[in-house]
C-alpha cells in the first residue's frame, strides 16, 4: 500500500500537464485501474483482511483524487500565469497609427448635436427601434385613419399566426423615444432623442433608414420664444458662424399645435454652401408647441405643463455642413470615402474645444 501511494503520489507531482495528469487518474482509480482492481479483489478476501485493506485502499484512493485534483489547479494556475506574460501589453504605450476606418460623419455629428445641447441642459435619451404602434403613432396623436400613418411608409413587424394585435413598427421618427422618456421621467424635462428611424422609401434623398434627432422640452412656463432661442443658438454653434437668420414658416404636424418649418438664411457660392449670409432659405427643421394629447399621452397633465418639441435630419445636416453629396454613400461602408470624410477618433467634439477640426 505505500509502495503504491508513494509511486502515484510521485507520478502527479511530476506530471507535465493536464493529458499526462488524466492518464494516471485512469491508470490509478479509473474503472480498470490499479488501485480499483485491487478494491474489486476484497470480495476475494477473508473478513479479517477485508477488514484491514478496505478503509486503507479506501484513504488512499481519496488521497490520490485529491492530490489529482491539487494539481490540476497548481497546471491550471500555471497555464494561466504563462498565459498573462505572453499576453502582457504595456497599455501606457501610445496608439499605433495603424489608421482603418474612421469615426463615421454621422456618429460625428450626432456628437457634435449631443455637445450643443448638453450645453443647453438637454440630456440624450435612447429607445427602441421596434415599438409598438401605439408609441409610435397614437401617442403622437396620430389615430389608425390619419394620413400620416399611410404617408410614413412604415415598415411593420410580423406577428405570428392567430395573434391579432396591431403589429410592431420599425420606429418612423425617435418620437417614441420621448413619450418613454415623458413616462418615466416625468416633467419638467429636457432631452434630445438622435437615433436611426425607418421609412420604406429609397431614392437619390432617401434610405430606408435614416437618422434623426428630436428635441424636447417641458415645463410651466415654455413657449415659441424658447424654442426660437434654442434653436438659434443650435444653428449658430453647429454651423460655427456667429450670426444666422432663422425663417418660422407655418406648417402642420399631428403631435404640435402651432406648427413651424424652419429655415437657414443662405447663400450657395460655387456649390458651397454658407450659412448666415445670401438670398436663399434652407429648411432644416420642423418645430412646434407640443399638442395637449402628446403630453397627455406621456403621462404629463398638459393642463399644467407645456413645451416645445422639433425633428430634424441628421445625414441631412451632415451632408450641409460637410459638402457631401450623396446620401446612399453614408451607408455604402467603402474605407476609401470614409477616409475622405470621416473623422479622427482622438478629437472629440466640445463646445469650448471646437466641434469639428
Ligand atoms: C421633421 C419634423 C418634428 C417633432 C418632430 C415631437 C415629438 C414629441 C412631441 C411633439 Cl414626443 N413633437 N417631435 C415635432 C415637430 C417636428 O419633426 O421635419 N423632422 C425631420
Amino acid at each position: 500500500m505505500d509502495d503504491l501511494k508513494a509511486k502515484y503520489l510521485g507520478l502527479i507531482a511530476a506530471a507535465a500537464d493536464e493529458a499526462a495528469l488524466e492518464d494516471l487518474r485512469v491508470q490509478a482509480i479509473g474503472k480498470k485501474g490499479e488501485i480499483s482492481l485491487k478494491m474489486r479483489a476484497l470480495g476475494q478476501m477473508s473478513p479479517e483482511e477485508r477488514q484491514l485493506a478496505g478503509p486503507a485502499l479506501n484513504a488512499l484512493k481519496d488521497e490520490i483524487t485529491s492530490a489529482l485534483s491539487a494539481k490540476k489547479a497548481a497546471l491550471g494556475d500555471a497555464a494561466l500565469d504563462e498565459r498573462l506574460r505572453g499576453e502582457w501589453l504595456d497599455v501606457t504605450l501610445p496608439a499605433r497609427g495603424r489608421r482603418q476606418g474612421t469615426i463615421h460623419p454621422i456618429s460625428q455629428v450626432t456628437e457634435e448635436v449631443t455637445a450643443i445641447f448638453a450645453e443647453m441642459g438637454f440630456s440624450v435619451a435612447e429607445g427602441p427601434r421596434i415599438d409598438s404602434d401605439w408609441y409610435n403613432f397614437d401617442a403622437l396623436n396620430i389615430p389608425g385613419h390619419h394620413p400620416a400613418r399611410a404617408e410614413m411608409d412604415t415598415f411593420y413587424m410580423a406577428r405570428a399566426e392567430g395573434d391579432n394585435r396591431p403589429p410592431n413598427v420599425l420606429r418612423t421618427h425617435t418620437s417614441p423615444v420621448q413619450i418613454r422618456s415623458m413616462e418615466a421621467m416625468g416633467a419638467p424635462l429636457r432631452i434630445i432623442c438622435p437615433g436611426g428611424v425607418y421609412r420604406a422609401d429609397y431614392d437619390q434623398t432617401h434610405t430606408p433608414m435614416f437618422h434623426q434627432v428630436e428635441g424636447l422640452a417641458l415645463d410651466t412656463d415654455i413657449s415659441m420664444a424658447n424654442l426660437k432661442w434654442v434653436l438659434e443658438e443650435f444653428v449658430k454653434a453647429y454651423f460655427e458662424v456667429d450670426h444666422v437668420d432663422l425663417r418660422f414658416r407655418a406648417s402642420h404636424f399631428p403631435f404640435t399645435e402651432p406648427s413651424a418649418e424652419v429655415d437657414i438664411r443662405c447663400s450657395w457660392e460655387g456649390g458651397t454652401l454658407k450659412v448666415g449670409e445670401g438670398d436663399d432659405w434652407l429648411e432644416i427643421l420642423g418645430s412646434g408647441m407640443v399638442h395637449p394629447k402628446v403630453i397627455a399621452a406621456g403621462g404629463i397633465d398638459p393642463e399644467i405643463y407645456q413645451g416645445f418639441a422639433f425633428g430634424m435630419g441628421i445625414d441631412r445636416i451632415a451632408m450641409l455642413k460637410y459638402g457631401i453629396p450623396d446620401l446612399r454613400a453614408f451607408f455604402d461602408s467603402d474605407l476609401r470615402w470614409l477616409r475622405h470624410y470621416g473623422f479622427s477618433a482622438l478629437d472629440m467634439p466640445n463646445l469650448h474645444g471646437g466641434l469639428s477640426r
